[in-house]
């Protein structure tokens, strides 16, 4: 076609990307689902796609995520909001709502799901994903973690779990099970299947399994090694839903504990499959991030192109690991609105990502002309109980985080702030207090004062920068005047293995006490901003 002839053309493509917005890319990068968000569930409804994750203590429980494109996701809810159903009381917090699994069935959605520590395995119902959500159906005969659905061609339902081993073999021994399932009693029936304990001879936590039906034959993912270096997923066949399994040859199908302590993705497995309306294969699963030598954004959701080769499925081929970027799936690109960066607290329900520690027995928030009001509560963050604590994952390495905060007292005892939270035991806290502002690091159930300025105004405004591992703390009345408050500190304090930081991950927020005495007093929030800051050495 002549340059002259080809005119319109262009000039109708370009009118349509600048109408509709910047031409889709071609590859998407991973983390697609960055902080705090492990053991991923996935199912697909037609052409949307919804995806749960573990939360344990945090309230509430289990992100529900939606996307068309299995790139760009976006919170549509969160599926455990009943303070009554679950009670995290006294609970450390990597323990509670652990590996959820999210499928559907004839207009049904289910998760379900291992409260560790409470009442332990249940799974809920919704006709919608974004909620509302049943109460917790609880099945008491199901012992173990990481419990997944299965629907078979003949109606059939088949509950598959992870428990212990009575007489182990080797000390990290556990076995993956089945067991019919009937829905309408709850009940666990017929005979209990073992399946596999995984396919190595030694194999350590094989665990959350799920369980598909593709070609006509049972296919069963499991993850093995434990969720932190060694972790790997493998898969099994069967012609039959209950065994006998045999490990597939290309074993592990991913995982990178063979790449090195310094590769910068890690602790790759616990995952999901999905096939597209399009017939492209894909798989999400947990994995994470090294940042000068530590982790602090915890077990984050990454995804992977799976083909299979006869039964087996390889995962990115080619390449056997989970890459930084890729070609992205052959779906309708469809961007989700990004997160504001300043929540103004000017709607009527905090958005679904504020969540607190352990479950509220009342409410110690509400949301009033433009501000978050804080009641002072007796209960400390320290404590295994829930405090009048309100944080959001941290998603970046690098961020600044500031708020507006009003608050006065007489009282020694009644302080008010910011955190950044991992456990009762691992913890920032810069909080105003009768006369002065406070920083408090808490490192393995120690308290530090890390510096302490005299302050009397009710106003104050609050920030963390947090850049390469390091925050750096700061206080003002105006945003363009703030002043450092303490040295820099190390990230540390929240990484992960630290203390008894394991399994969840990191949030910052808001926080206000009365330590140990009632009080009618409250703290206001006028806003709270939270802006990733991206560096170019991001993997
Ligand atoms: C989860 C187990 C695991 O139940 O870690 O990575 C446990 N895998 O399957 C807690 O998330």
């Amino acid at each position: 076609m002549k340059l002259k002839a080809f005119f319109p053309f262009l000039l109708i493509i370009t009118a349509y990307f600048h109408v509709w917005g910047q031409e889709p890319p071609q590859t998407f990068k991973n983390p697609i689902i960055s902080g705090y968000h492990p053991d991923p569930s996935i199912c697909r409804v037609g052409d949307d796609y919804y995806l749960v994750n573990s939360s344990f203590v945090w309230f509430p429980g289990l992100p529900i995520y939606h996307s068309k494109d299995l790139v760009n996701w976006e919170q549509i809810g969160n599926a455990v909001t009943n303070p009554e159903s679950v009670n995290f009381d006294g609970l450390k917090d990597r323990l509670g709502l652990f590996a959820p699994t999210i499928r559907h069935h004839e207009g049904v959605f289910y998760i379900i799901n291992t409260c560790v520590g409470c009442k332990m395995n249940f799974y809920i119902t919704a006709e919608n994903p974004a909620g509302p959500w049943s109460d917790p159906i609880w099945l008491p005969q199901a012992t173990g973690i990481d419990p997944s659905l299965f629907w078979d061609d003949d109606g059939k339902v088949y509950y598959t779990g992870t428990g212990p081993v009575k007489e182990k073999q080797w000390a990290t021994q556990t076995v993956v099970y089945n067991q019919e399932i009937d829905l309408t009693t709850h009940q666990l029936i017929g005979e209990r299947h073992e399946l596999t304990n995984g396919h190595a001879n030694n194999a350590s936590y094989t665990e959350g399994p799920h369980i598909y039906k593709i070609n006509g034959q049972y296919l069963l993912l499991v993850s093995e090694g434990g969720t932190e270096e060694n972790h790997a997923m493998s898969v099994h066949h069967s012609d039959n839903i209950n065994g006998p399994y045999v490990a597939d040859i290309v074993n592990p199908v991913l995982t990178h504990r063979h790449l090195g302590k310094n590769y910068p993705t890690y602790a790759i497995g616990h995952g999901d499959l999905v096939q597209t309306q399009n017939g492209e294969w894909w798989a999400v699963m947990l994995g994470k991030r090294w940042k000068n030598g530590i982790t602090t954004l915890a077990r984050e959701t990454f995804l992977a192109k799976v083909d299979f080769e006869g039964q087996t499925p390889i995962f990115n081929k080619g390449k056997g690991v989970v890459l930084s970027e890729q070609q992205r799936p052959d779906l309708p690109w469809t961007p989700v609105p990004a997160l504001p960066v300043i929540d103004q607290f000017d709607k009527e329900q905090l958005a679904f990502k504020w969540c607190t520690i352990r479950t509220p027995k009342s409410p110690f928030y509400e949301l009033e002309n433009g501000t978050l009001k804080v009641k002072l509560r007796k209960e400390v963050m320290n404590s295994k109980t829930n405090s009048s604590i309100l944080i959001q994952r941290l998603v970046d390495h690098d961020f600044e985080a500031s708020t507006h905060l009003s608050f006065k007292t007489s009282k020694p005892n009644e302080h008010a702030g910011l955190t950044i939270y991992r456990t009762n035991e691992n913890h920032f806290k810069l909080m105003k207090e009768k006369n002065s502002i406070v920083l408090i690091e808490t490192f393995k159930g120690i308290d530090k004062e890390i510096a302490r300025i005299p302050y009397k105004q009710k106003e104050i405004i609050f920030k963390a920068v947090a850049k390469d591992m390091m925050v750096q703390f700061y206080y003002g009345n105006s945003t363009s005047e703030m002043h450092p408050i303490g040295d820099k500190r190390s990230l540390i304090i929240i990484a992960d293995e630290q203390g008894n930081a394991k399994f969840n991950g990191a949030g910052i927020g808001v926080y206000a006490t009365s330590n140990g005495v009632d009080s009618k007093n409250e703290a206001v929030y006028d806003w709270f901003s939270l802006e990733g800051l991206k560096t170019n050495t991001e993997w």
